[in-house]
Parts: structure tokens; sequence; C-alpha cells
């Protein structure tokens, strides 16, 4: 039985075979939810728009004629072009598996669909305002167009865009980049003549159609050109920047682009906020393809667990991968052979109107040559490629005015048209165009299920915004693929929202919040910038740490004290004995027992905390705790009634008179001991001792931290001439030759120098670097005017800058929406351990989020990135600033010695040192810039200061001994 219909009924296909397709057969069919398949309705759907004439003799029951004249030839022709149910189902089952493959960021086999992020992470408020002006290039083919949008805001009604079309010529299209580039920017200047916007800058968002690596709201490259473009030298680079370069080098007026968005996110977010939000953006124009808001989490090269994020899907180039191979028909591989682009975009060129026109003239051309046709005559209209366009087929396709359409146009192409050919034609129209609404369905319902699963949704209800002149010209269209849609994914109730203006507004939407970001980024380097220190700044800070460096060592004013420490030399090994040590004066007080053997040092300590109401007590309590601290030690440790040897390293500013005597010069680090400056610690010490019955206790040594981080890393490497500090304060000693130091007798050897730096700038020298969060800072401080250097660089204060400028970027309205909390206003909230953790590369944008939300700020990922950088400038500065630091204490020493080249080790301890991911290599970067003729080797104290001071009290002891015999 030969008849001729489209649809399986009259196929050659036994019904048996269909049948057989059963759900659990082949479980491809089965969709999200398991509906068995109901195609056979599906399929007997004829193609849509043409009167059904009920009744003739000789047609189909589905009232289609057949036409007298068609023969095989005709039928194999439109056969190709069904689809049945099973492959929409393959389709969508197989495109679903790709979306989410390209999704996982698995690169190989290579994804047939990219789903490519694009900076878009919610979908408009209303609350956007402002003028914009709108570039669209590629939607709509060989034209782009200019509009003026204005938007009002919430309650504010909506004003008509203003636009313009403009033609692009062909050889523009196909030259080079540039040329393109330039062609809009005379396009924009010819548009804004046109209207009274004068000079003042204008924010233009820019809709480019084509697929782009973005990276950022205005930052997007060009992965290929698609549809009819081929421009050279833009493939891989930054579109933003070319419109940028172009409208420079035009130079008319002051535009500023500040977002690039693919035509269907313009389209989604142009969504009527009545109507929408929209989720979906479908564009079927020129080309095809899809949006869709997706989980953030999802998308594994964004490092985002909150909030979602819009997937430009590129669904264009589905079957690029020849997973469509069965599917194509010789006209599919013909038109694509012709292409621009060959092999490429395979699945666009079944549905994009920039080739429909062309598949209905292959197949017309092939009927005529097949005799089928204009009584087998072609023409070379027919012949030519391009001669059928978009607009071409919807107007044969016109239920009402297609036949005279179809009629006239034939003629146009310089062919006789017979009786039977004009609904032949209209048959081919109809095949092709009916297979491109529903290819375009079964991608459309894979978008769909990817958001049932990735919302673990089983109902999903979603409104989908749709723009592109397929849609406007063809109403069928979206007929058939709502149809088709509800088919493939019936548990999902989907509106579409036609886009009022071709998704001019919603790039408007988008560019308003990137101008709102832009904003936001220009007041945060704004308030940024002068943490950005550069080489000058920093070779500024170490001369003048190097000439308050010689003043203090003259005993001339200075913000520098340089302290002489009494410590002449550093260990050299011979040392040996048991010996008790205090550690005080940063985060932990500890009491160790160092016991130095010719095997090495070993340690036995324990940590103790001093209470804030101690610590800021009477120095009675203070030493009183100390000394019970130790004797609660001597207990544990079975050493009570014991004298050991005590070396006491204090981590404090005392100007020592010898090793064991430490007048206290002021208070640090939130500590603030009644009468205790101006006192001898070791006195203060001694009489706690003295306090306490039945303790015996020989302090023999006063060591600062520095000191004994020093003496401590020297023991491992003799050529440990540096101590640095960078925890809860900072600080540096070295060893200075004894001629330079004013105030010690002696022009030989050397004496370890403690240079309690900390203070520098005291005097008001860093003046030019301190900025209005140092300010507020230091206002706040236990000890205002005091410790400059140090409340720019240690663990005790970075925190506390960080907070002060959270808080100016909350004013601002940068951060947090504006909104101040509580907590943010709380003193100490923001730990500088919160710093190491935020900038530990290890750390995604989601755990920076994790750890900001603990403390109650309700933040977006923008605000988690920004509060990142802020982190990030804040102790860059620090570690540049202690670079710069150590530059001058080694260039000194290389000075000093008169050597062309110092090759010095420097013994470090400190939290902020230790546990930040990048200050050690900051700070050794900055030594390497700023004093390159010394080769330093940072060694990371393992043991703390304790065991220095232990040694400093060996030595001590030893050099007794050696004096007593
Ligand atoms: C550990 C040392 C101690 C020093 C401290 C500084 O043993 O003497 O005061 O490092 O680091 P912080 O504990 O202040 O981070
Ligand atoms: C492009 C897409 C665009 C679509 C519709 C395709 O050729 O690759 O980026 O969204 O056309 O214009
Ligand atoms: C103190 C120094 C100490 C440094 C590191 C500063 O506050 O003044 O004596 O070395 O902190 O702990």
């Amino acid at each position: 039985m030969l008849g001729f219909s489209i649809f399986p009924e009259v196929s050659g296909m036994p019904h048996t075979e269909r049948e057989e397709l059963t759900p659990k057969e082949n479980n491809q069919l089965l969709l999200p939810g398991g509906h068995p398949p109901m195609w056979n309705h599906m399929d007997s759907i004829g193609p849509i728009g043409l009167p059904h004439r009920e009744g003739v003799p000789g047609c189909s029951q589905e009232g289609l004629p057949y036409p007298s004249n068609s023969s095989e030839l005709v039928l194999e022709c439109l056969q190709q072009f069904k689809v049945t149910g099973t492959q929409l189902q393959q389709i969508q089952a197989r495109l679903l598996g790709s979306m989410e493959q390209a999704l996982g960021g698995q690169a190989s086999p290579a994804s047939a669909v990219r789903m490519l992020p694009t900076y878009v992470g919610s979908i408009p408020h209303g609350t956007e305002q402002g003028d914009f002006v709108v570039l669209e290039l590629g939607a709509t083919g060989a034209s782009l167009r200019v509009l003026w949008v204005t938007l009002m805001g919430t309650g504010g009604h909506r004003m008509e865009p203003r636009s313009q079309e403009f033609v692009i010529p062909p050889e523009v299209m196909l030259g080079p980049g540039q040329q393109l580039f330039d062609f809009a920017a005379h396009c924009l200047s010819e548009f804004l003549d046109a209207l009274p916007v004068g000079k003042q800058g204008l924010q233009l968002g820019f809709s480019f159609s084509f697929p782009c690596h973005q990276t950022g709201l205005d930052r997007s490259t060009l992965i290929s050109w698609t549809k009819g473009f081929r421009c050279s030298g833009v493939e891989g680079h930054d579109v933003v920047q070319l419109l940028r370069d172009a409208i420079k080098r035009h130079g008319a007026y002051n535009i500023d682009v500040v977002a690039v968005v693919n035509d269907t996110v313009g389209t989604m977010m142009g969504c009527e906020p009545g109507v929408g939000p929209c989720e979906v953006g479908l564009v079927v124009d020129t080309g095809t393809n899809a949006c869709y808001m997706e989980e953030a989490r999802h998308v594994a090269v964004l490092d985002e667990d909150r909030g979602r994020v819009c997937v430009s899907v590129e669904w264009g180039s589905f079957g690029d991968d020849g997973v469509l191979g069965p599917m194509l028909t010789t006209f599919d591989h013909a038109l694509d052979r012709e292409s621009l682009n060959p092999g490429a975009q395979r699945f666009e060129k079944m549905i994009g109107g920039l080739y429909l026109g062309e598949l209905v003239r292959l197949v017309l051309a092939h009927l005529a040559q097949q005799g089928v046709l204009f009584g087998g005559c072609t023409s070379p209209a027919l012949l030519s490629r391009g001669s059928i366009l978009l607009e071409h087929v919807a107007e044969m396709e016109d239920p009402w005015a297609g036949a005279a359409r179809v009629h006239a146009l034939l003629q146009d192409l310089g062919l006789n048209v017979g009786a039977s050919d004009v609904e032949l034609v209209q048959y081919v129209c109809a095949a092709v165009f009916t297979r491109a609404a529903r290819l375009c369905a079964a991608a459309l319902a894979a978008v769909l299920s990817r958001l049932q699963h990735s919302r673990e949704q089983q109902i999903l209800q979603i409104a989908v915004a749709t723009g592109g002149r397929v849609f406007e010209q063809h109403p069928s269209f979206l007929s058939i693929l709502q149809e088709t849609v509800m088919l493939l994914t019936p548990e999902c109730d989907v509106s579409f929202i036609p886009s009022v203006d071709g998704g001019g507004r919603g790039v408007a939407m988008v560019t308003a919040v990137a101008a709102r970001l832009a904003a936001h980024r220009h007041l945060l380097e704004e308030t940024l910038a002068p943490f950005q220190l550069n080489r000058e700044q920093l070779a500024a800070v170490q001369a003048q740490m190097r000439e308050a460096m010689v003043k203090g060592l003259r005993g001339e004013a200075s913000s520098l004290r340089m302290l002489p420490t009494y410590v002449r030399a550093t260990p050299d090994g011979s040392e040996r004995g048991d010996f008790l040590a205090l550690d005080l004066g940063g985060t932990n007080f500890r009491v160790l027992l160092v016991r130095v053997t010719a095997e090495g040092v070993k340690i036995t300590n324990q940590i103790y905390s001093i209470p804030e109401n101690v610590a800021q007590g009477s120095g009675q309590q203070l030493f009183d705790h100390i000394v019970d601290c130790i004797v609660d030690f001597q207990q544990k440790q079975g050493l009570s009634g014991q004298s050991l040897p005590l070396g006491f390293t204090f981590s404090f500013p005392c100007r020592q008179l010898g090793l064991d005597q430490g007048i206290l010069l002021n208070w640090t680090k939130g500590f603030s001991a009644s009468d205790c400056e101006g006192q001898d610690i070791v006195c203060l010490l001694r009489e706690a001792i003295g306090r306490r019955q039945a303790v015996e206790l020989n302090v023999v040594a006063i060591v600062n931290d520095t000191v004994g981080t020093m003496m401590s890393c020297g023991y491992e490497d003799p050529r440990c001439e540096v101590g640095l500090i960078v925890g809860t304060g900072t600080n540096a000693c070295y060893m200075e030759e004894l001629r330079n130091v004013a105030a010690v007798a002696g022009d030989s050897g050397h004496m370890c120098i403690n240079m309690e730096w900390g203070a520098f700038g005291d005097d008001g020298s860093l003046g030019l670097l301190r900025t209005c969060f140092d300010a507020s800072v230091d206002q706040a401080s236990i000890n205002p005017g005091k410790q400059s250097f140090e409340k720019m660089i240690s663990g005790m204060y970075l925190g506390e800058i960080v907070r002060h400028i959270l808080l100016h970027l909350t004013s601002l309205g940068v951060l947090f929406r504006g909104q101040q909390t509580q907590r943010l206003q709380t003193r100490d909230i923001f730990k500088t351990k919160f710093l190491s953790e935020i900038e530990s590369d290890s750390l995604a944008l989601r755990q920076v989020r994790a750890i900001l939300e603990d403390l109650g700020l309700p933040l977006t990922s923008d605000d988690a990135l920004m509060v990142l950088e802020v982190c990030q400038a804040v102790s860059q500065r620090a570690a540049q600033l202690c670079g710069a630091g150590v530059a001058a204490v080694v260039e000194k020493i290389r000075e000093n010695r008169g050597l062309e080249e110092l090759t010095v080790s420097i013994g470090v301890d400190g939290t902020l040192y230790k546990l930040h991911p990048h200050f050690s290599s900051l700070v050794a970067a900055t030594v390497r810039e700023l004093a390159p003729r010394c080769v330093v080797t940072f060694l990371q104290s393992e043991d703390g200061s304790g065991k220095g001071a232990a040694l400093v009290t060996a030595v001590a002891c030893r050099l007794a001994q050696m004096a007593r015999v």
C-alpha cells in the first residue's frame, strides 16, 4: 500500500514494529517520572497550519490530500524529515546527558553542548534603573540593532526603548574583525547622533549572540563564529575589549561597555516582571540556543555552592559529535557542506532561521531535478544558495495567504508552477518546519528535565521567555513546540512568554546590574588602592627604617629604640644542662623545661592562658599568675623544689641593663598591667617568686622573643643572625657590630639588638602610608599613637583593619547590600586567622562564604569575592612592609661587614607568618626585590623562643662558669 503521508499510520513501517517499542524494552524511552510514550498520538499529528479538508476522496483520514503526482521520491524526501516520538526522546535524553557532562566539567569525551556560565546570578528584581545603550550583534543575522533603554526601577512605568537596525554588509560579516567592530561603533554613534544624549558617559550592554567563554560580566572570549559570521582576528579574543577599542577609535562618544550577554540571556532577563520570572531564555532566530538558571553548585567551573547562575546551553553544536547521524538528511549534509562552518552547529542547521529556507530550497531543487516538481525544471535562482529565506517559508506556510504567496514566490524564482506544485511546496515547508519545531522542543525538554534534576522537583512550574523571528514570523512554530514539550515533559507546567523587544530590555537589566557591580568594584579598588604599595614606596620604608636604625643605635631620637640585649654570640653547640624557660607575650604563655645535651635539645612545655583581666590587671597579679603556672609546671614535671636556671622570654620592649635586667619601657599587644612599665621585669618576677613560699628559681636571663627565636634557630644554623616575629605583635633583632652600639661600651664583637620595630613610624614617618582604617584601629586600641608599624602588620590588628574596611564598604552599599550588621560593628569579631583561612588557595569561595555567614553577614557571592580581595590587600601590605623592614636589616649587616654579597639566615616565629598561606612568600619576595645582594634564608622556628631563652641562659651559665674558674 503506497500511500503518502508524513506520518507512520500510512508509512511503510509495519504497525507491529512500532508497537514493540514499549518503555521497558528500550529504557532510553523512559522519561523522568517514567511516562510511557504516547507517541502514536504524537506521530499522528499532521503538519499544522494547512487547512483540513475533511472527506475529500483520496485524502488520508488526517485530511491531507495525496498529491496526485507524488511519487516515492516525494514520500522518501519528506519521510526523511519525520522525527518519531522515540527519536525525540532520544534527543532529549542525549542532550540532557551532554548537558550534565559539560556541567560536571568532564573534558573528554568533549561534550556536544558547551554549557557556558554567563555570570548572571540573579534574575532582575525590578529595582534596576537608568538609561542604557544596548548593542545587539548576531541575533538577527545580517543586521545589528542599537537601542536606548530607560529602566524606571520598581513602580516606574515602562518606557518603550528607542531602537534602530543597521544592515551589516556581507563583506563586513566575513572580513577582518576590526572592520566589524568599527562598523558597530559607527552605527552606535549614528544612532546616538539622533538622540539628545550630549557627551555624558554612557553605559552600554553588548548582546553578542555567539558562543563565548565569559570570565566576568564584561569579559567574554569568542569561541567560534556561527551563523553567517566569520570575521578574522576575533575568535579567542575578548569581544568587549574589541568593541571598547573600536568605540575609542571612533571617539565620538564616551561609552563604557559594562556588560556582554548572550541573546538568550537578554531574552530571559527581558521577561516582564509581572508575568515572569522567566528562568529559561529560548531564542530561535537565525540561530538557536537557550539559557536557564542552573544551581551554581552544579556548575563545576564555578566555585560556588549557593544561588543560581544563568548558563547558556549553546545547543546549536549538539550533534557535532555525530550523535544526530541517522537523523540528518541528505539535504542537511548538503547544507552543512556549503555552510561557512561545515561539521559545526549541526543541530542549529536543522532549526535556525538562517537554514530553514535553504533546506526548503535544497528539497525543492532536488524534487525539481527528480522531475517531481515544477515540471522537472529548475531555475538559476532555485539552484543558488540563500534564494529562499526564512520569511519566504513563513509566507508560503501561511494557511490563509500561503498558496498565492507560494505561487508568486516560485515565479519570482523563475519557476513555472504546476497545479500540484503549490501544495507540494507547502508540504516541504511544513515538513522542514515541523521538524525544526519538534527538535527544538526535544532540546527544550532536555533543559526542563535538567531543571527538574537540579531542583529535585518532580513537578516543575516554569516560565520560558521566547525570542527570535522564527517565533514572530511562524506562530505555528510555538504551538508545535509547546505541544511537543508537553508530551515530552508531561510533569512540567510550562508557560511561554514572548519577549517584548527581542531582549533589549533584558540586556539593559543585566547592564544595570553590571553597572552597579562595576561601580561597586570601582569603589572597592578606590578603597584598597592605598594598600597597594609599589616598589618606590617600599624602598622608601626601607630607607626610613635604615635611617631610624642608625639614629637609634647612636641614641638619637628615633622611633626605633634599637635596644642592646647583652646577647653577644649565637650558641656554639657546647651548651649543656636543664633549664626552665618562660615564654610570655605571644598568643600563648608557655612554661618549658629545656634539656640541652650533646644529642641535642629536648623540650617539655605547658601552655597556660593569661586572662585579659590579668594582662590588664595589676603587675603583682600578673607575676603571681606567672609564678602559679611555674609551680604547676614544676609539680607536673616532678621538678618541685629544684632551682633550675631560668630564661624568661618577655616579648615587650625592655631596656636591658644586663642579661638579667630588663626595664619594661611600655606594654604592647593588649597588655597593660599596672606598675610594670619602668620596672625591671626580672625583679618583678623574683618578687613574685619571693611572695610564694618554698619556691626557688634562678632567673638568669630575660630575652625578647625575637632574640629567643634567633638563638633557637641559630642553634641549628650558625648563619642565623636575625630574629623575626610576626604574630600577635611584630619585631626583629639582629647581630649588630658592637662599635655601632653607642649605648654599650666596646668596639669589637657583636651584640644582638632588639629593634622594637613595632614602634617604627610612631614619629609620623609612616604618615603617607597610613589609611583612615589604620587610624580607626589605632584610635580604638589601648595604646593609640603607639606601635604604628606593628598595627599595619601584626595579627592583633589585621582582622580589625579588614573589619573597618568592610564597615566602610557596607556604608557605601558595596557590600552586604549596604546592610550594617551588629556583628560587624563588634570589635575583634573578624579574627586575623580568618584572613589566613579566607586567602588559602584550597578554600573555595563557598567556604569563604561559610566563614562570613558564621559572622551573621548576609552575603552574595560577589560579596564573598570582595571580602577575599580586602583580606588579600591588607595581608599583602603587611607582608610587604615586613619585607621592607627585613631588607633594611640585612642590608645593614651586609654594609656593616663591607660585603658585596651577604648570606644570612633569619629565625622566624609567629602565628601570622606561620599560618597565613602567602605571607612568608610575600616577605621573601619583597626582600629579594629590595636587598638583591643578600641571600636570605628564612628558618621557621619549630620550638618557639623558649628554647632560645634556655640557650641564652645556657650561654650565660657557661660564661659565668668560665668566669668562676
Ligand atoms: C612563639 C614564640 C613566642 C612569640 C610568639 C609570637 O615562642 O615567644 O612571642 O611565637 O607569635 P604569636 O604567638 O604572637 O603569634
Ligand atoms: C549562537 C548562540 C546564540 C544563538 C541564537 C547561536 O548560533 O551560538 O550564542 O544564542 O545562535 O542567536
Ligand atoms: C613587642 C616586641 C615583641 C613583638 C613580637 C611587640 O609588641 O613590643 O617586644 O618582640 O611584639 O611579639
